[in-house]
């Protein structure tokens, strides 16, 4: 029996799985699939996501708060009646901008899509933004200005695998899309795997017996290693000199913004010894095609992004990939390895606050011109470009900010940075909207609560790292009175009067997106279901039906008005908080395997909630040491937001001068009580990544430990 073919509900690598009935009516399980990125493999969140669809306290019915302050079920109709006048009345009073959509890379391009025109077509709002800030914009902002397009990985993730050098800066990818290590093994074999994190992980440990190098480098220090790196590759005449002259801009901006980076003094900032850094810098070299080697590749992760520099160190990144000659080569390049589930497709598609569908921007005129004609409305009333997803999380409550948001695909009362504040502006709401599939955090502290259709329940398409477009398809029938976000979208734009049409049917949508992303850099017109489910890999752009796809980007020209990759001097700059009064670690934040984000889900299922039950922070032996502390004892970490608890795990995996803990886990247990929203100037990226640290035994509260 070959079951319901779909992909993966979690992260951006999409495993493909089938779908096949379980004892249980109605219930299913998950099998991997033979596809290229996972090769027949799954993780163990994937092997496990069938269990969300019936979790024990799935929503099955809209809630509506009442005068006692408690969520109560109510039919469809009441729920979308009553919000709808809600958001009549406060338009009306404060005018259309007061309502603002907060959507996630997790949804299916159809419904990101609807989320974007309505937000701009049904709410006339210019206040839409996403949980994608918190995770690629660093990555995209910084493709956008280098090659003029940004799509994570512009070759194929197979390609990866032929690589004689793969440097992956900030990414733990033996934990993160564990199935894609296997195309490491290229470089793995030759000792060119070169891992920089600050934390021995899974993935770092991938380089051990002669596999490679860990960058072992202190948190916030990736643009000075990188510059280092390429300080090398050029003194070294390492350099690929024709490919820089004949593809890129300003060689010589490379050489000026290098020169002062040499090795040991990159080894005072970033603890990397220099001899190691010559080491990887002529190990990745000799990969590279102008040295006649396999292939080199430079992938960033969430590590070297998630910081108030982001932007820059990635652009670094590129930098040095096009030192040695690599983008728009095959076989080698620079990518960024997207997170979320629909990641690419999210930010496609409009509901990015500057975006709208293509690719396109909301400035451009030609745009609105193109996006009015679609959606049958006059481009001078589409609004202008919104806020980012601090800023506007910033803004909600203020006298001059949001007074209403609707949530779709994030739970953000975990997951944004500095919670207090973020608790605080969602409080000061007169309307919380939140569609989702579980009573999340964010969900709880609604006013209106939507519940909707998740990943097995229903059709859509869904665009992974390599910006190949994939088809998930329904197999199970939603619980209760569940309904998609799509027909939310529909029948508040209905009671608002908008005359623009929100199909329900994803077909539909997926019709109308085709011509919306028409001409855009992210051209979907050529696809269609059909040839999705007839097995064709298509990459973006496909600009027509008999349009093979876009495996590979840059092969002769980058997305630049002249074609040639832009070189952008960046310089190291330090992380935001200030680490050097009193005696303070780096905080870093990240992923544990066996959850997936704010947890929503994952905590959920008993495997995954039994295997990694509770929050912990990794302390190195000496600091657990000098503060007297066990493994498992209590710990208390303060920073200038807040402060928590975490039970120690004791461990030389980590850097004597950081401690790591995962953001998986809610309430008191969220680490994004402490982190730092300070901002990438260009992405708007939170420094998730790195923070100031007080760490200190926990006795009073918590009694001595055992
Ligand atoms: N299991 C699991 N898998 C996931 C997800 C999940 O939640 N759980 N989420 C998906 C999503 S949305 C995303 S974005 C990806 C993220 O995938 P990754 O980027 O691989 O994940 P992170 O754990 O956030 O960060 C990677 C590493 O960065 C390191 N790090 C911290 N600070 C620094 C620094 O300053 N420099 C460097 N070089 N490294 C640093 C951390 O120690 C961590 O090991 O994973 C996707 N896959
Ligand atoms: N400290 C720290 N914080 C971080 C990060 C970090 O590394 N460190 N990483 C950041 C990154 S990279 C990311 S991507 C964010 C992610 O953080 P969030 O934005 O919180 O992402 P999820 O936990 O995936 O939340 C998705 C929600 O949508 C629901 N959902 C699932 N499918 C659907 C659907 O079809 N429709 C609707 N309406 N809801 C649905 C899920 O149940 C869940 O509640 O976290 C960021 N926060
Ligand atoms: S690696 Fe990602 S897509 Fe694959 S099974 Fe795990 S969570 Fe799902
Ligand atoms: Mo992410």
């Amino acid at each position: 029996m070959t079951g319901v073919a779909t992909h993966c509900p979690y992260c951006a690598l999409q495993c493909a799985t089938s779908l096949h009935p379980a004892a249980e009516p109605g219930a299913v399980v998950v099998r991997p699939r033979e596809f290229p990125t996972n090769r027949g493999g799954l993780c163990r969140k994937g092997w496990t996501a069938a269990e969300v669809l019936t979790a024990p306290d799935r929503l099955t019915a809209p809630l509506v708060r009442n005068a006692a302050g408690e969520l109560v079920e109510a039919s469809w109709d009441d729920a979308l009646d009553f919000v709808a006048g809600r958001i009549r009345q406060l338009q009306t009073e404060h005018g259309n901008d007061a309502v603002a959509v907060f959507g996630g890379g997790g949804l299916t391009n159809e419904k990101a899509y609807a989320l974007g025109k309505f937000a701009r077509v049904a709410l006339r709002t210019k206040n839409v933004d996403y949980n994608g800030r918190f995770c690629m914009s660093s990555a995209a902002a910084a493709t956008n200005r280098a090659f003029g397009i940004d799509r994570g990985l512009p070759f194929p993730l197979t390609d990866v695998a032929g690589g004689a050098a793969v440097l992956l800066v900030g990414s733990n990818l033996a934990e993160t899309m564990p199935p894609a290590v296997a195309h490491l093994a290229g470089a793995r074999e030759g000792g060119g795997l070169l891992v920089v994190d600050p934390r021995r992980t899974a993935t770092a440990q991938l380089t051990e017996d002669g596999a490679g190098i860990h960058l072992q480098a202190t948190p916030g220090t990736d643009l000075a290693l990188v510059l280092a790196l390429t300080h090398v590759v050029l003194q070294e005449g390492l350099a690929d000199t024709e490919y820089l002259a004949a593809r890129t801009d300003d060689p010589d901006g490379l050489y000026r913004s290098t020169a002062a980076w040499w090795p040991e003094r990159a080894e005072r900032v970033t603890g990397v010894p220099a001899a190691v850094i010559r080491q990887a810098a002529r190990v990745l070299a000799a990969a590279a095609p102008i040295h006649g080697g396999a292939g080199a590749f430079i992938l960033t992760g969430r590590g070297a992004e998630q910081h108030s520099k982001g932007t820059d160190t990635v652009t670094a990144c590129i930098n040095l990939a096009l030192a040695l000659g690599l983008p728009g080569r095959v076989g080698s390049g620079y990518g960024c390895i997207t997170g979320q589930g629909n990641g690419q497709g999210g930010r496609e598609h409009g509901q990015k606050a500057d975006q709208l569908p293509g690719y396109r921007s909301i400035a451009d005129p030609a745009a609105r011109q193109h996006l009015g004609a679609v959606w049958g409305v006059d481009p001078e009333d589409l609004p202008g470009p919104g806020q980012s997803a601090v800023e506007l999380i910033n803004a909600l409550g203020t006298p001059d900010g949001p007074r209403a948001l609707f949530v779709h695909g994030s739970n953000l009362v975990v997951s944004a940075p500095r919670l207090a504040s973020v608790r605080d502006h969602l409080a000061a709401l007169d309307l919380l909207v939140v569609a989702d599939v579980v009573p999340s955090e964010t969900a709880l502290l609604a006013d209106v609560v939507f519940p909707v259709t998740q990943w097995a329940e229903e059709d859509g398409t869904m665009t992974s790292l390599e910006g190949r477009v994939l088809r998930r398809k329904a197999a199970v029938t939603p619980p209760g009175d569940v309904r998609s976000d799509l027909a939310i979208f529909a029948g508040l734009a209905a009671r608002l009067g908008c005359a623009a049409s929100f199909p329900t049917d994803p077909a539909e949508v997926f019709e109308e997106l085709r011509r919306a992303s028409e001409g855009g850099i992210a051209d979907y017109s050529g696809i269609t279901y059909a040839r999705l489910d007839a097995g064709e890999a298509l990459y973006w752009p496909v600009p027509a039906e008999d349009h093979a796809g876009t495996p590979r980007l840059f092969a002769d020209s980058f997305g630049t008005p002249d074609g040639r990759a832009r070189v952008i001097a960046v310089d190291h700059r330090p992380v935001a908080d200030d680490l050097t009064g009193g005696s303070p670690l780096y905080l870093v934040t990240g992923r544990l395997l066996q959850h997936y984000q704010s947890g929503a889900q994952t905590r959920r299922v008993v495997e995954l909630a039994e295997a990694e039950p509770e929050v912990f922070v990794e302390l190195h032996p000496r600091v657990a040491a000098s503060l007297g502390v066990v493994d498992g004892a209590p710990v208390r970490l303060r920073t200038a937001r807040g402060s928590m608890v975490a039970a120690a795990r004791v461990t030389s995996d980590v850097r004597p001068d950081t401690v790591f803990v995962p953001f998986h886990y809610g309430g008191a247990s969220a680490v994004n009580e402490l982190t730092n929203d300070a901002l990438d100037p260009i992405s708007r990226m939170p420094e998730f990544k790195a923070c100031a640290v007080e760490v200190s035994a926990e006795i009073a509260a918590r009694g001595v430990p055992a």
